[in-house]
């Protein structure tokens, strides 16, 4: 049993087709210049935050706040894994950011941990522009010889803290280069 394995959840279906599809719709609006690199190394523009903290990179387009029609995302999610993981700090997760991330086919992000100053536990919902003919991908949780993958298939939810937030380092492993179209995840967090 992989140390951490419990402070992982996972949870298919976490969100509708219809607040996936609205999700959807909102964010295939926003112009191509929201788009920002994750750091000043990569070249790829691949996020947006939400938030009025600094979490990684920054830009001047990005918004302070979540916007209503995502927050509504994070939080149908946030139930549903809160019904599988009771014992995280939900009481004191008031979700006030949202980074967004798009995955184009071949992509992902490298291992890391999440600054401190955050309360440790992070909500991540994925979405798919084409789910039907796309290869599902998946989030790598690992520490020391320890790995667990978590398939993210479109509409699901992971939700990881304690252990799996402090000790763990978490990635999204590479999109298929099957993949039609981007893979989005929005991880909702509270800062602390
Ligand atoms: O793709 C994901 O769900 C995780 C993204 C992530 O870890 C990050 O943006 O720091």
């Amino acid at each position: 049993m992989v140390a951490f394995a419990s402070d992982v959840v996972s949870v298919p279906h976490a969100v509708s087709n219809d607040s996936a599809r609205v999700a959807l719709q909102w964010i295939r609006k926003l112009p191509d210049e929201a788009w920002q690199p994750v750091n000043l190394r990569s070249k790829d523009r691949s996020r947006i935050k939400f938030s009025a903290q600094r979490f990684y990179g920054e830009a001047e387009s990005w918004d302070t706040r979540v916007p209503p029609e995502l927050l509504a995302l994070g939080e149908e999610a946030v139930e549903a894994a809160r019904a599988k993981a009771p014992d995280a700090p939900w009481d004191v997760f008031n979700i006030d950011t949202l980074v967004l991330n798009r995955y184009p086919k071949g992509k992902g992000v490298g291992k890391h941990h999440d600054p401190p100053k955050w309360v440790p536990l992070v909500v991540g919902v994925t979405l798919y522009d084409d789910p039907h003919n796309s290869p599902v991908n998946a989030m790598e949780f690992a520490h020391q010889r320890d790995s667990l993958v978590v398939p993210t298939p479109h509409r699901s939810a992971y939700a990881f803290h304690g252990s799996a937030y402090w000790g763990a380092t978490h990635a999204r492993r590479p999109c298929s280069a099957k993949q039609k179209g981007n893979v989005y995840s929005l991880t909702f967090r509270a800062f602390a």
